[in-house]
């Protein structure tokens, strides 16, 4: 394919999970302009100020352009792509064959654009045996679904342009998003004046100066807050005792706890004046509909396991589930992880594996030790965890304590430098990419986006390094492709009945099967989209767990919808569900919501005599390390000049602090925490309540400049530490780090 100058080429934003729908005009490889798409099934034209600075992705940072192998003297050489594929092959069958396919370890598997190529991962990772793998999500939401698998099952979704009351726990969808076309849809909320917003955070963000009733409590006191909450409406009777009593089960145990709770002074161990925890709950306990949001302030920070519940709670007491502007269980085209009520745990330190993902916090932990099951290898795609992974410097030193790193990514990042291989990828505008954050209820779409450009030379897909790994390790015998290629010939039918065939006589293909369709159906595809060979099997997925949905989204069967995602350049609805749908998806057999989690009730129990401070003398701030601002994205791009306001990504404090402290604007302050030290520039912040502080994420990377690299802003996991986590599900608390700020001068 070649690019076509002046004619604008449809794609999507690769920022966040809403992938919002582009147009992009090129001139030559430039994005010279972009614009939302408004056809595009989900954004609808809608797009915040980040979509437009994507050039600075595509051409911005340094891309890798052949694959680097890591020589004994510890510089990098650049090899072909054969000679990586077979060293790469042979390098992880010696792994698996010494140590066993188990200490192959997998992290990644894509960003927030990016999932095509992670699902085919899933097959090399069969191929080989490897059982352990993680993401960023392990990061963030493997509490949240640990509670979601005992309640209803599976993720929630807010209603939030039709709910009544809409609330943002630790969530500040300006910035951040999450909420599709959030920026429209919150000053909706705002002007309509039937409807209202709660948003509990530290911090007035730009949500909160939207918002109705700003709970600005004190960091790492949600426990405490959304308790009394729970407490009013159970002890106001605002409990909708009717749908508690039809859809649910083991209500009393929870009634019964709430009412004994003391708001005024759990209202004072959050900071907040009770009279507004009261308004609060009467808001929510009174309206037609509730939606709710949890997001990082909360998941990043102490208790955050329990808070997820007394979130869910929230909700459930108030009956403000399958119906409109309530919440939502929703249709998947592919699970972002497999949450079960039922947990394995890791092999050296027995950490809780959540949703199949060993807890970020852990990783280092089972392998800087001498145990004989610590993981001897790592690959890691679309991540970059050197960088994103608390204690930084505990990771680099893990990765240097394996047998054998491989990444994949466009550039060479902080974790590329410390590896053996790095195999360099097309970016996302140059193959066939989508994301599974396919999260909307009642519509859920899709996006299938072709490349706008080609491949810049020396890259490859994602899929396409991993079907050469395994064409390498002879994962498939040629005999079994070679009936299947055949049958794809013939059409989409007889491929059908062939498949099931040989997988019905060799199990072991179930596992590899994106390899299998990649080799064999992939070719046949139009336009080159042999990568979305997977969705086909998706597509049939589809048709057999939501045949009812799919039809009426107007697909007749699964190769019908299969062909809308290959043709649909603005994505694809590919479920519309009912609101009583909802109660299908509750995977319990009585179609009940059990709400008592017995392992939660003594936690909630407890919180009157847990400890609702972590701060000290020495620590005396809360630093919330990795705040989403107007020009922060992850690490996605690796050029300095995309952003157009707080170049530096400054730190973030409170007037009274500043005074005291003896710090101006601008001014250098050294930050120092148990783990380390990093020095930032200052930026003084009505917004930020004393001792309160936050960096934002993603800063802090080493860029190349000609020889050396230069480093803007802080990179907030070398502040982190390991041991602050989570009880239950072990995600950090980077929204929650004790530190100590200095005027450099003075250190
Ligand atoms: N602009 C931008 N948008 C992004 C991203 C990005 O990098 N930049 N990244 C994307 C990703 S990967 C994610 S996961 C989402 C995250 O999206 P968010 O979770 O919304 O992002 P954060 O800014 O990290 O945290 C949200 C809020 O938590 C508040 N907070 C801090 N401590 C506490 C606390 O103790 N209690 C409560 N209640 N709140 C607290 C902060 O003040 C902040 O306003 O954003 C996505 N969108
Ligand atoms: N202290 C602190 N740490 C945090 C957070 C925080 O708030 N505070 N937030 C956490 C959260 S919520 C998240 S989601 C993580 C995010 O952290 P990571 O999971 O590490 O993800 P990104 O920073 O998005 O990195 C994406 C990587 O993909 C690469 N890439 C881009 N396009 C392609 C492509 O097409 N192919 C390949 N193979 N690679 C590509 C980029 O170069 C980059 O290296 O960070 C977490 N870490
Ligand atoms: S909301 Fe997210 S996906 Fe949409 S344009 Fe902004 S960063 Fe991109
Ligand atoms: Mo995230």
């Amino acid at each position: 394919m070649t690019a076509v100058q002046g004619e604008w080429h449809k794609t999507a934003c690769i920022l966040c999970e809403n992938n919002c729908g582009l147009l992009i005009q090129l001139e030559d490889r430039r994005f010279a302009k972009i614009r939302g798409d408004k056809e595009h099934v989900a954004s609808a034209g809608y797009t915040c100020n980040k979509a437009l600075r994507l050039d600075h992705y595509q051409n911005g940072g340094a891309r890798l352009t052949a694959p680097l192998r890591r020589e004994a003297d510890g510089s990098f050489t650049e090899i072909d792509w054969d000679i990586a594929i077979s060293e790469v092959a042979a390098r992880l069958a010696a792994v698996r064959d010494q140590h066993g396919g188990d200490k192959i370890f997998y992290y990644g598997g894509g960003g927030q654009g990016n999932h095509l190529g992670g699902a085919y991962s899933t097959a090399l990772r069969r191929a080989l045996g490897a059982r352990y793998r993680s993401s960023a999500l392990a990061q963030e939401k493997t509490g949240e679904g640990w509670v979601d698998a005992h309640l209803t099952g599976s993720h929630t979704t807010g209603d939030f342009e039709h709910a009544e009351v809409s609330v943002f726990l630790g969530k500040n969808p300006w910035q951040s998003h999450g909420v599709p076309r959030a920026r429209t849809v919150l000053q909706q909320i705002a002007k309509d004046p039937a409807r209202s917003m709660i948003v509990l955070d530290p911090v007035r963000t730009e949500t909160a100066d939207l918002a109705d009733i700003h709970l600005q409590l004190r960091p790492g006191t949600d426990a405490w807050c959304l308790t009394a909450i729970l407490a009013v409406l159970v002890q106001d009777d605002l409990v909708d005792h009717a749908f508690l009593a039809e859809h649910t089960t083991g209500s009393e145990a929870v009634l019964h706890e709430l009412s004994g709770i003391d708001v005024a002074a759990y209202a004072e161990t959050a900071g907040v004046p009770e009279a507004l925890v009261r308004a609060a709950a009467q808001r929510i306990g009174t309206a037609a509909s509730v939606a709710t949001y949890e997001d990082l302030g909360v998941q990043q920070s102490p208790n955050s396991t329990l808070i997820s519940y007394l979130n869910k709670l929230l909700w459930l007491l108030t009956g403000n589930f399958a119906k409109p502007g309530g919440m939502h269980p929703h249709s998947w085209m592919a699970p972002l992880a497999g949450y079960s009520r039922d947990v394995k745990l890791t092999p050296v330190t027995g950490a809780r594996i959540l949703g199949g993902m060993v807890p970020c916090n852990s990783i280092s932990e089972e392998i800087l030790t001498d145990h004989p099951a610590r993981f001897r290898a790592m690959i890691i795609e679309s991540s970059n965890p050197a960088h994103s992974l608390a204690d930084s410097a505990a990771f680099r030193q893990a990765l240097d304590a394996l047998e054998l790193v491989v990444v994949i990514d466009v550039a060479l990042t902080e974790t590329a430098r410390r590896a053996d291989y790095v195999l360099p990828a097309a970016s996302q505008f140059e193959k066939w990419e989508a994301t599974f954050f396919n999260l909307e209820f009642p519509h859920n779409t899709f996006h299938l986006r072709a490349p706008v450009l080609d491949p810049l030379p020396g890259t490859l897909s994602e899929p396409e390094m991993y079907a050469r790994l395994m064409r390498e390790l002879g994962t498939v015998g040629s005999g079994k492709l070679a009936v299947l290629r055949a049958a794809a010939k013939l059409g989409r039918r007889p491929y059908k009945w062939a498949f099931a065939a040989l997988l019905a006589t060799d199990k072991s293909l179930a596992g590899v099967a994106p390899y299998v369709l990649y080799e064999t159906l992939g070719p046949t595809l139009p336009d080159g989209a042999r990568a979305a060979a997977v969705l086909w099997a998706l597509a049939q997925r589809i048709a057999k767990v939501y045949p009812a949905a799919m039809h009426r989204a107007g697909h007749r069967d699964a190769d019908a919808l299969f062909d809308a995602i290959l043709a649909g350049r603005s994505g694809v609805t590919f479920t519309v569900d009912d609101y009583a749908d909802a109660w299908d998806y509750l995977p319990h057999p009585d179609k009940r919501i059990p709400v008592a989690i017995t392992e939660l009730l003594p936690a909630l129990h407890g919180l009157a005599d847990t400890q609702a401070t972590h701060t000290s003398t020495e620590f005396p701030f809360v630093l919330a390390a990795g705040e989403r601002r107007s020009f922060t994205a992850n690490t996605i791009f690796r050029d300095d000049t995309w952003r157009r306001r707080d170049p530096e990504g400054a730190l973030r404090l409170n007037p009274d602090d500043a005074v005291r402290l003896g710090l101006s604007t601008g001014d250098q302050a050294r930050i120092t925490t148990r783990r380390g030290s990093a020095i930032a520039a200052v930026e003084i912040n009505d917004r930020m309540q004393p001792g309160h502080a936050s960096l934002p994420n993603g800063l802090g990377l080493d860029l190349p400049t000609g020889d050396t690299t230069h480093r803007t802003g802080v990179a907030a996991n070398e502040l982190t530490d390991l041991t602050w986590r989570d009880a239950i599900a072990g995600t950090p608390w980077h929204k929650h780090v004790p530190a100590r700020i200095e005027p450099l001068q003075q250190t």
